[in-house]
């Protein structure tokens, strides 16, 4: 890390002279005014989008990280993409690498510079096989990109679906396949978007790119001003509640008219069934399985049971809140919290028990723990999402209304809820309509305005099958559910939110099970302009990522650990006392005499199974003395065993 100069702040927060927010903000703040967007705290990266092309990424770079420890080099991207690479070649261990930030943070371009890096270093004799494989896993973030994200207000590239992508590596350490997970796809978009937003990318690439004979047969004009769905991003009026008013005109009438309820509720579904046609989600779903399909895992290893090892890249839609907050936003922000809570988990949680479990003195470091916003979202029976599921199973007669009602009863005294009938006097927020969390990122308020319809998110059967007897295949490959036999049908489907809830805990649980990595990513400021670091806005980011607390915790702790018998039976050759076995009465008396024959007692803590080791440095005092010594034993071997000692 020297040849980053002294004037570039510190290259680790850990090294801080006192961590303070004021500390913490000026280091990053330094760093960021001479193009030194990345800075560790132990191994978590933090990263500041500089809104800029920087020099910082290709070939050559990739090259100055490939082999080497992660704090050889400055902080980098390319560094936590080794280290996990590293970490899965060497002990063929499961990692995986967590981005996180809010929207516009640069979690999917850090994603893409991860994804070149492992691209970059792997294959080096150019198996043909491989050499496929690693096209289509870069291509398909282009493709994904197209149909995937979106201009928002936050973000003009924005992620408007999850990505958890899994890279699986042979025994080489090569990739073989590879599988990606798509999480909840904000398709409400196709329909709506506001001012200033844009649908999908892929439909302005359609009318911009196609040929004009294309475009004829496809009986589409070029200009996107022409179509509802592509024309409300160039900033016209939405006349949103004008829309509003004339629907529930509608509903008025009809009503008036004598339609029964039941027959206004089939209206109202043909109208959701056709407006659904766009058909987007299976389009992008389809797209996701074709892709999953080609990245399918060719010749399994049977050296390995057929298992390879794997490196999962997580790059999830951020922390959002615009002006109106709607189903598709709780989603991705509870998203964000169950992220946190794993981080919460991992890193600071976990970390500070093991301190206690093993009675190394340590002095607790208090944080956040948003646990119970979690717990809000996803408790059964009385969480947001169990008392959305009762209002949609409750036939037709609930509306959105009755359901804000429902969540005040049940949460009336959360500290981390509120809504305009539980605080009258708080006018930022509309009686009957809104409710507002208090999330680890900050307050946003939500309309449940189409909550639960979005919920239920109800296709016709009728539907399904016309499509899935369509003679076109590619249709019919999107509507597999169009050939389900009639019984199975009439069993209530799973509602959005819950399978959405359920793939979140199958996704969190996936992550845990895993050697994790992170990149912690900071937007700089809120007008996604070049080199400006706004500070109120990263110090709020700094705080709710528990940024500080994570270097608390980890300037009290120590860079590595491991049991005593591990430790002993990897470095006893290090030492007379210890080879080839010890009689000092225990591993812990053992370790004890090795390091102090090395001098290193004085860098070390002993708990009670484990011994934790402060600095790096220190292993690698003891990696180079046992690298010297392995010739030599090897030597002594060979010779016994030939009798010829
Ligand atoms: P996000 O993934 O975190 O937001 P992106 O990765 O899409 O954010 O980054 C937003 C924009 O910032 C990009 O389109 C780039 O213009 C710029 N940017 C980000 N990282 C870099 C970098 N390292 N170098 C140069 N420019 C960068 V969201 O998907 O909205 O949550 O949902
Ligand atoms: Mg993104």
């Amino acid at each position: 890390m020297d040849e980053e100069g002294p004037d570039c702040g510190k290259a680790d927060f850990v090294l801080l002279d006192q961590v303070t927010m004021e500390d913490f903000m000026e280091n990053l703040k330094l760093r960021f005014e001479k193009g030194r967007i990345y800075t560790y705290i132990g191994e978590v990266l933090v990263s500041v989008n500089p809104y800029q092309e920087l020099p910082l990424y290709g070939h050559e770079a990739i090259t100055k990280y490939q082999g080497r420890e992660l704090y050889e080099r400055p902080p980098h991207l390319y560094a936590v993409a080794n280290a996990a690479y590293r970490a899965m070649k060497r002990r063929s261990r499961d990692t995986c690498i967590v981005i996180s930030g809010e929207s516009g943070a640069g979690k999917t371009e850090a994603s893409k510079h991860i994804m070149q890096y492992i691209a970059a270093v792997t294959n080096p004799s150019q198996r043909a096989e491989v050499e496929r494989v690693k096209d289509v896993l870069l291509k398909s973030t282009c493709v994904l990109e197209a149909f995937g994200n979106a201009r928002t207000n936050r973000n003009n590239n924005s992620s408007r679906f999850g990505k958890y992508m899994d890279i699986n590596f042979d025994f080489k350490g090569d990739p073989v396949g590879g599988h990606i997970h798509s999480y909840l796809l904000e398709k409400s978009r196709v329909l709506k978007q506001h001012v200033g937003e844009r649908n999908f990318h892929a439909f302005y690439q359609v009318l911009r790119g196609c040929e004009d004979s294309q475009l004829e047969d496809l009986h589409l004009q070029r200009n996107p001003a022409l179509y509802s769905f592509t024309r409300q991003g160039a900033g016209l009026n939405p006349l949103d509640s004008d829309e509003r008013s004339h629907y529930q005109a509608v509903m008025e009438a009809m009503r008036v008219i004598g339609f029964s309820s039941e027959e206004v509720d089939s209206v109202r579904r043909i109208l959701a069934a056709i407006l659904h046609l766009a058909v987007y989600q299976r389009l992008f779903e389809w797209v996701v399985n074709r892709i999953n399909c080609v990245m399918e895992p060719r010749d399994r290893d049977p050296r390995r049971d057929g298992k390879d090892t794997v490196i999962g890249v997580l790059d999830i839609y951020g922390f959002e809140v615009f002006p109106v907050n709607s189903f598709e936003q709780f989603c991705i922000n509870y998203c964000n919290e169950k992220l946190q809570q794993l981080f919460i988990q991992l890193i600071l949680k976990q970390e500070q028990e093991e301190y206690e479990r093993e009675g190394i003195a340590w002095q607790t470091v208090d944080y956040f723990n948003n646990a119970t916003i979690v717990d809000l979202v996803e408790r059964p029976h009385r969480g947001v999402l169990a008392v959305l599921d009762e209002a949609c199973s409750a036939a037709g007669t609930i509306t959105d209304r009755i359901f804000l009602q429902s969540l005040d009863t049940h949460h009336r005294h959360h500290p981390h809820y509120t809504s305009r009938q539980l605080c009258p006097t708080d006018k930022t927020m509309e009686f009957g309509r809104d409710f507002r969390i208090k999330h680890y990122a900050g307050d946003v308020t939500y309309s449940v305005e189409g909550f639960i319809d979005k919920n239920r998110d109800h296709l016709f059967q009728d539907f399904k099958r016309l499509l899935y007897n369509s003679s076109d295949p590619t249709l019919r490959a999107m509507w597999p559910d169009g050939q389900q036999d009639i019984t199975e049908v009439t069993k209530r489907p799973l509602t959005a939110g819950t399978l959405f809830k359920n793939s979140m805990v199958a996704l969190v649980e996936n992550l845990a099970s895993k050697e994790p990595f992170y990149v912690r990513c900071i937007k700089p400021n809120e007008d996604k302009v070049a080199g400006r670091l706004d500070e109120g806005h990263c110090r709020h980011q700094v705080a709710y990522l528990g940024l500080l607390e994570n270097v608390r915790v980890r300037r009290a702790g120590f860079a590595s650990r491991q049991p005593y018998p591990r430790f002993l039976l990897r470095y006893k050759m290090t030492c007379e006392y210890t080879w080839p076995n010890h009689l000092l009465g225990s591993d812990r008396a053992a370790t004890s005499a090795l390091l102090e024959q090395h001098g290193l007692q004085g860098d070390v803590a002993f708990g009670h199974t484990k011994l934790f080791i402060r600095s790096p440095q220190t292993l690698v005092t003891l990696e180079q003395s046992r690298a010297r010594l392995i010739p030599i034993i090897v030597l002594l071997l060979q010779k016994a065993w030939r009798g010829t000692l």
